[in-house]
């Protein structure tokens, strides 16, 4: 069975609320769907958002390294020679979402070759991950009013708040009326997405010693190379390392640097192949890791909770699987649903997606 055909389609589906977090902003999924033909008919799809302020792909640039470079060197090899391919994606740099796609793209096409589910063929370990909900930048009653709802409509329980804005204080007050809110039972962490110096990021922690915060990720620079040890040193709680351990080497560097404690897996920019051998390798250094979203829509959460949900680690902690909710629509046929704060894999053969395609005709920015 072999590739004959690389599909990079951009489309746009707008926010019903933006995204805002010290790093950007997201108004519009300006996403890539990708899809993977093989001679003998079968069709494997995934979706890559482009996060230009995390590694510079913009929705054009993935559509151009697809055409241009990947598809040509893909084409005649079999979607079981994963390696070769990854040994040809990997001579360009960077281009991390377009990677993935074609990754996941090729075992959405194993599965449906096998008949299997791909979380199946991953590690089967469970059919469902529970869900942390990611609440932006607002005005604090707004943040606090955006949690319970989320909690009371889809059982949600865990959150993680976007900090990282200035003064710190603002985000230590949202912090804390979130907790109050929400009670001592729901889970909170905090993602700075590297907004702070490590010394606003230390007293910001000091500050929320007592509000039972789980995790810390990304709240200063991990350029600022000295800084950001002397602070992951004195972090209560692990913290996590995202848009700064994007790949296998730079975990490495950030874990013995002293500059991360846990890890945050992203399927959207190391697709299923390279976020199993981050997992293995978190597993191997007794390193917690949690699944975390890249924004995505419906196609690129249902390619995270198959890999979540596949590994016992990685579904240890709720994943970041509920961005969805805030666009206005999405392509799939027949859309997720969260209930009881979880969300499931997809049974049958494959990822399970099933593009409408009258939406995929009106969202489509191709035509
Ligand atoms: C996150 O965890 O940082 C924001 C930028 C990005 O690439 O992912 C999001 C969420
Ligand atoms: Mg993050």
């Amino acid at each position: 069975m072999k590739i004959v055909k690389v599909e990079a389609i951009p489309f746009a589906i707008p926010y019903t609320k933006p995204l805002r977090f010290a790093s950007g902003e997201v108004h519009t999924a300006d996403h890539v769907l990708v899809r993977v033909h093989t001679d003998e008919g079968l069709m494997g799809t995934a979706e890559a958002p482009p996060r230009p302020y995390t590694y510079g792909e913009t929705q054009e640039s993935i559509v151009a390294v697809i055409d241009k470079i990947f598809a040509p060197q893909i084409l005649g090899l079999t979607p079981l020679e994963r390696e070769a391919v990854h040994d040809k994606l990997d001579r360009t740099v960077g281009n991390p979402a377009a990677k993935a796609a074609v990754d996941m793209a090729l075992w959405d096409i194993l599965g449906q070759a096998a008949g299997m589910p791909v979380s199946g063929l991953l590690g089967g370990y469970t059919d469902r991950m529970r869900v942390s909900h990611m609440v932006g930048f607002a005005p604090t009653d707004e943040m606090v009013a955006e949690a319970l709802r989320i909690r009371d409509t889809y059982g949600i329980t865990t959150f993680k708040v976007k900090v990282g804005r200035q003064p710190y204080r603002a985000d230590v007050d949202a912090c804390r009326a979130l907790r109050e809110a929400l009670g001592p039972d729901a889970g909170l962490y905090i993602d700075g997405n590297r907004g702070w110096t490590a010394s606003e990021s230390a007293r910001a922690l000091r500050e929320m010693a007592d509000l039972g915060l789980t995790f810390a990720e990304e709240l200063c620079p991990a350029d600022d190379v000295l800084g950001r040890r002397w602070l992951v040193a004195q972090s209560p709680v692990p913290f996590i390392a995202d848009e700064s351990a994007t790949r296998a080497a730079e975990v490495t560097r950030e874990l013995l640097g002293g500059s991360a404690t846990a890890i945050s897996i992203k399927t959207a920019r190391t697709g299923f192949t390279a976020s199993q051998r981050v997992l293995h390798q978190c597993e191997g250094l007794g390193v917690e890791v949690v699944m975390g979203n890249q924004i995505d829509g419906q196609i690129g959460t249902l390619c995270a909770v198959a890999f979540g949900a596949a590994h016992r680690t990685a579904s240890r902690y709720p994943g970041e699987l509920s961005n969805f909710l805030d666009m206005e629509d999405d392509l799939l046929a027949e859309p997720l649903t969260i209930e009881g704060g979880t969300l499931r894999i997809r049974e049958g053969a494959g990822l399970g997606v099933d593009v409408d395609p009258a939406k995929l005709a009106r969202y489509r920015q191709d035509r």
